[in-house]
């Protein structure tokens, strides 16, 4: 892979003309670092601001671009080259696409069995992987339904073709302490994980009061919550408080499914960090696509459905293959793609089938590419340092 000559141990720039996710410069480092050279710094000509420099950051590798997209921009719109308008929906393209976590490959090939039984699994999501795997179904419907006999009926129907169940609890018309007795009881039944969605995004003290008391008393039925990490992380600690003795776990909301989510790359990557801040808690994330490079982690993805499209109040949908494969996350979210067919049953099989086959694919077929470009050493250059050698890639 590397013409030239190679002296383990001397240290290597990456040159590189465009950064997105960091990918290239990521799987050049490891061939270089497989032939016992050091990587430490790339130089870039253009910096796509997609989280690349965070990506590489996470990895020891500092980025020095020469110039970022932002920068660019306001140079063009400043010379009259691109109109505002343009180049503010070129800011807003950026910050809603933020550029997938590289891989490893080795990440990519564990199954969810594989996952389930790694030491820093938290025990919740353990359960989750295994049962996906005894079920064959990484599919979680989403029961947004408003009287309490519709959701029982639904939870007995598609319970044994899921992993998970989301509830909107508050959405019932009719809610009672009985209901979600019985709810519990069809999880075991049908061995299944009850979710709900209460993206809980408050103080410490008053999180703690919503997950526990009011008239839901969510933390007594629901194995899994969701909450925004915007508070800091006092609010998985009033989450946390009630929710480890229980054995229960949450999932940091880290990306939204809705356009113009505001969730910019560096709040996502923010977003990882406090999860591996609560490993007890803490055990995934709402995303869109997968984030953390821990395979310990579980990325839950909302906004599914088999046709691409909206619903005209700014819902975005991805179909299972994209999610799955080309995202990398591990369960889709499933509401209306079910929910409205005339035959829900049928249509929840159709999405179980869809899920599982865009994971099989996924193990099969890592994706591409594999390995980066062949790379040449430049060495030898008329003002070198001792030791210093640099390297062309191309993404
Ligand atoms: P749909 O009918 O498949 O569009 O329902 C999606 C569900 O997922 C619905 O309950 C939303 O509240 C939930 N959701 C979402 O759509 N997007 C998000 O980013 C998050 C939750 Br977080």
């Amino acid at each position: 892979m590397v013409e030239g000559l190679i002296r383990p141990g001397d240290m290597c720039l990456i040159v590189e003309d465009v950064v997105t996710s960091g990918s290239s410069v990521l799987e050049t480092t490891q061939v270089l670092q497989g032939e016992g050279l050091k990587v430490r710094d790339a130089v870039v000509l253009l910096d796509r601001e997609q989280g690349g420099s965070g990506h590489l950051a996470a990895e020891g590798i500092a980025l020095h671009p020469v110039i970022s997209i932002s920068k660019l921009l306001s140079v063009l719109v400043e010379a009259g080259h691109v109109d505002a308008s343009t180049s503010g929906s070129v800011e807003r393209f950026l910050q809603a696409n933020p550029a997938c976590r590289p891989m490893r490959q080795a990440e990519e090939s564990l199954g969810y069995g594989e996952r389930a039984a790694l030491p820093g699994t938290h025990p919740l999501a353990a359960r989750l992987f295994t049962l996906m795997e005894e079920k064959t179904s990484n599919l979680c419907v989403s029961a947004d339904v408003s009287s309490a006999d519709e959701l029982l009926k639904l939870a007995d129907a598609v319970g044994p073709l899921v992993c998970a169940l989301k509830t909107h609890v508050d959405v019932l018309c009719d809610f009672s302490p009985a209901v979600s007795v019985r709810l519990g009881e069809l999880a075991r039944k049908h061995n299944f994980l009850i979710f709900e969605d209460r993206k809980f995004a408050d103080i410490g003290n008053t999180v703690k009061h919503q997950y526990e008391g009011g008239v839901y008393k969510i933390s007594s039925w629901a194995h899994i919550v969701n909450a925004h990490a915007l508070p800091g992380p006092g609010v998985v600690e009033g989450l946390q408080v009630v929710g480890k003795p229980l054995g229960r776990g949450c999932l940091l909301i880290a990306q939204m499914s809705s356009q113009g989510c505001l969730a910019t790359a560096e709040y996502t990557q923010a977003v990882v960090k406090m999860a591996e801040d609560y490993p007890d808690f803490v055990f995934g994330f709402i995303s869109t696509s997968k984030i953390s490079s821990k395979p310990e982690h579980v990325h839950m993805t909302p906004g599914v459905q088999l046709q691409n499209g909206g619903d005209g109040l700014g819902q975005q949908y991805a179909s299972p293959v994209e999610v799955i494969c080309s995202k990398g996350s591990d369960v889709i979210i499933v509401g209306r793609g079910i929910l409205a067919s005339p035959d829900r049953l049928k249509a929840a099989e159709e999405y179980r089938v869809a899920g599982w086959e865009a994971y099989l694919r996924r193990l099969s077929a890592p994706r591409e590419p594999l390995l980066p470009p062949s790379v040449t050493l430049i060495q030898e250059s008329p003002v070198s340092y001792p030791g210093e050698q640099l390297l062309c890639t191309n993404e």
